[in-house]
């Protein structure tokens, strides 16, 4: 440890206070440097008698971010943060935490390995290590519990949630609030010097309220794992702060290691690395590293249906100004009434003030006349899905929009490449893919067509970064890269209703599998009757040679469009779904009226069609350069299609499970339906070759 400005932990003394600075950008991740310093420190602080206290705090825009997650993978190096932590509390003069920006998992740790604890009004602490497939692994889950009770530490521990100062300072996990973050230091100095003359508070020596309730433990586990669809973290987080409950510390410690030790191994964790990095990733798109993005103040939106009002309300919520245009004065009105409503579920919820709302009204502008976007800097079309319409409004864009803007269309499927040969300018056009709804899925779908420049790529990413959503990259082909993979699961379900299964059997199983909720369901919940016009619409297209199954039409037939009709799938009577006894019936008669003789279908047969499907698809979009990476694919299913974190995304999920097993399986099916599980060439590529996807991301 030295006190030259490049070192990890840098220590300065300051009115006798050791002021101890952890160094590490971007975010202080606790290295093996950074833990080595940090014992050196306090190595000074004990032997120099003009050290009267210490104050641990971070450089930069954060405290401590936590343990270096990138080290996860290697083999681990001395000191542990364990000791180190020990280390800081056995001090016997007082050190104070002085906390800004995030004080998160092991950086939490290291205050709560400290005697005292001061919070600038802004910052957060927390451990998220549940979210990386772990839980705090250096007392977290044993020092939490004795300072604000199991109940507390239980909820924080297994949400990985993060606090604020004022929560944090009702449950008493920190003595002070600065006034400011300007006043942080001295507010922490201040503090340790306070406590030079008292006995020193250590977590560890302090014990454990009982839980309110004597089955506190049992009932929360049984909560908790139905939450945590099939997620490990989240209940071995509860076992650990049980063990606090139960154990003196030092046992607590071992129980509390050792299942650290165990989880990091995991594939949980490894595919939970995987998406950590991955949503970070994605926005690093090869060869576009020295683009720039354009001027983004002003935003509009053509359209004011549920898509545009939900794109209106999220550029509301990230504070921008937004020009809403529609085609008659009854649709503007309406447009107007949806995104007044959306906000409205905002405030119901507690998460926007009464007055919030007016002000993001108050940026809301409506015209029927497009000359209203001649200041707007990009522009999302989100009208009726049909080409001819997406042209003209494009004709109308490109004749009102100033120079340099962004002309966007939010169109799920149909050919970007068309709509912009529709303007004189194909550079600046571009497709942004919303889910809906729009103010609250994380995927933003970044659709580059053949002629668009790299700045207005540059500018799509940037638009998903003030959103708070997850931007991902993707070239023009039917369905771009989620809705294409889509596509095949949706023809894979609809092929096991045909040969056995029941739709709530295929739902069964993918909802075991760790999806919220299976293919039907989300058909119920989407609506049956915009799918079925497409399926209309495409009719003389349709490949002769590939199987068509008509259940799903037989039910659009009847007017049973999903829950908004009352009835698809399932029935909605007392607002829980129940199986369609008449889907039931329909289903067998088209079985007969096709010969087929119905098997039964097991759960894992029923996951691994699906999964194989999702696979195969994405290693095709991968092969094609539709995606320029794996991480790409996996991050469009887990942040816009409700894939399991904790499976990484399928194609991390084949790299755990082995692409040999999943290749003899999809070769497998092919003797059955040779047209449909055609493997992907990349797929054999990779097998041939014995390699992975995860090759492909670095
Ligand atoms: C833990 O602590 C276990 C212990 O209990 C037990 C130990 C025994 N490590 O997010 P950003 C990188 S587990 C390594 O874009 P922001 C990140 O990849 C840990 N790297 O910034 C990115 O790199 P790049 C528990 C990390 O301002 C850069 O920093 N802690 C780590 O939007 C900037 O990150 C967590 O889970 C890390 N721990 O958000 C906290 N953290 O520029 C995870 C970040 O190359 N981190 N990086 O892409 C966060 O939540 C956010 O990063 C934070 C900043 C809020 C801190």
């Amino acid at each position: 440890m030295t006190d030259n400005d490049a070192a990890a932990v840098q220590l300065s003394i300051e009115d006798g206070v050791a002021v101890i600075t952890v160094n590490n950008p971007p975010v202080n991740a606790i290295s093996q440097a950074v833990r080595q310093g940090l014992v050196d420190a306090m190595k000074i602080v004990t032997t120099d008698a003009a050290i009267k206290a210490a104050v641990i705090r971070g450089a930069g825009k954060v405290f401590i971010a936590g343990a270096d997650v990138r080290e996860f993978g290697k083999p681990p190096m001395e000191p542990f943060l364990p000791e180190v932590v020990t280390t800081i509390e056995a001090t016997d003069k007082p050190v104070a935490a002085a906390i800004h920006g995030v004080a998160l998992g092991g950086g939490f740790e290291i205050a709560l390995g400290c005697h005292c604890r001061v919070m600038s009004p802004n910052a957060r602490v927390g451990f998220p290590e549940v979210n990386l497939g772990i839980i705090p692994g250096a007392g977290g889950t044993q020092r939490l519990p004795r300072l604000c009770g199991v109940e507390k530490a239980a909820d924080l521990v297994t949400s990985g949630r993060q606090v604020g100062a004022k929560e944090a300072m009702e449950a008493g996990l920190i003595d002070v609030i600065a006034e400011s973050e300007d006043d942080l230091l001295s507010a922490a100095k201040r503090l340790a010097l306070s406590k030079v003359k008292s006995p020193l508070r250590r977590i560890s020596e302090m014990s454990v309220p009982a839980p309110a309730a004597a089955d506190f433990f049992t009932t929360e586990k049984a909560k908790i794992t139905r939450a945590a669809r099939g997620q490990h973290s989240p209940v071995r987080a509860l076992e650990a702060v049980e063990a606090a409950a139960t154990l003196p510390f030092a046992e607590g410690m071992k129980r509390e290691r050792a299942i650290f030790q165990e989880l990091r191994a995991s594939d949980q964790a490894k595919a939970l690395r995987h998406v950590f990095f991955g949503e970070r990733a994605v926005s690093k798109v090869p060869g576009l590293e020295n683009a720039r993005p354009r001027k983004l103040d002003k935003l509009a939106v053509i359209g004011g249906g549920t898509m545009g009002a939900g794109i209106a309300v999220a550029c509301l919520r990230a504070g921008f100004p937004v020009v809403m245009i529609e085609a008659d004065a009854a649709a503007l009105d309406r447009g107007k009434g949806n995104v007044d409503k959306n906000l409205e579920g905002f405030v119901s919820r507690g998460r926007l003030t009464a007055d919030a709302k007016d002000e993001h009204l108050g940026r809301l502008a409506l015209s029927l006349d497009y000359g209203a976007l001649k200041d707007a800097d990009l522009v999302i079309e989100a009208v009726f899905e049909d080409m001819e319409v997406k042209k003209t409004v494009f004709g109308k864009l490109d004749a009102a929009m100033k120079p340099g803007a962004v002309l966007a269309t939010n169109t799920s499927y149909l050919d970007i490449n068309a709509i912009a040969a529709a303007t004189t300018r194909p550079g600046d056009v571009i497709g942004l893919h919303f889910f809906s709804p729009a103010f609250v899925m994380r995927l933003l779908e970044i659709v580059r067509p053949a002629r668009t420049s790299d700045d207005v790529v540059a500018t799509g990413f940037e638009l998903a970064k003030k959103l708070g959503k997850v931007g991902v990259l993707s070239g023009v082909c039917d369905g771009f890269i989620g809705n294409r993979i889509l596509a095949k699961t949706r023809k894979q379900a609809d092929y096991m209703i045909e040969d056995g299964a029941l739709p709530w059997d295929v739902d069964k199983a993918m909802e075991a599998f760790g999806m919220p909720m299976g293919p039907f369901r989300v058909m119920d919940l989407a609506g049956l009757d915009i799918a079925w016009a497409q399926r209309k619409r495409t009719v003389a297209t349709r490949d002769p040679k590939e199987r068509y199954v008509e259940i799903a039409d037989r039910i659009c037939e009847q007017g049973w469009f999903g829950q908004k009709t009352g009835r698809g799938w399932y029935v909605y009577e007392a607002g829980k779904p129940v199986p369609n006894p008449e889907v039931e019936k329909i289903i067998l008669a088209e079985s007969a009226r096709k010969g087929i003789a119905r098997r039964t279908i097991p759960a894992q047969e029923i996951q691994d069609r699906i999964l194989y499907a999702m696979i195969n698809e994405g290693a095709r979009i991968v092969d094609e350069g539709i995606a320029a990476r794996p991480l790409d694919v996996d991050m469009v299913k887990v942040f816009g299609y409700g894939f399991p974190r904790w499976r990484g995304g399928p194609l991390c999920t084949v790299d755990i499970i082995g692409l040999p097993k999943v290749l003899d399986g999809i070769r497998a099916f092919a003797r059955d339906d040779p047209l449909f599980w055609k493997p992907s060439a990349l797929l054999e590529r990779l097998v041939a070759e014995g390699k992975t996807f995860a090759d492909l991301n670095t």
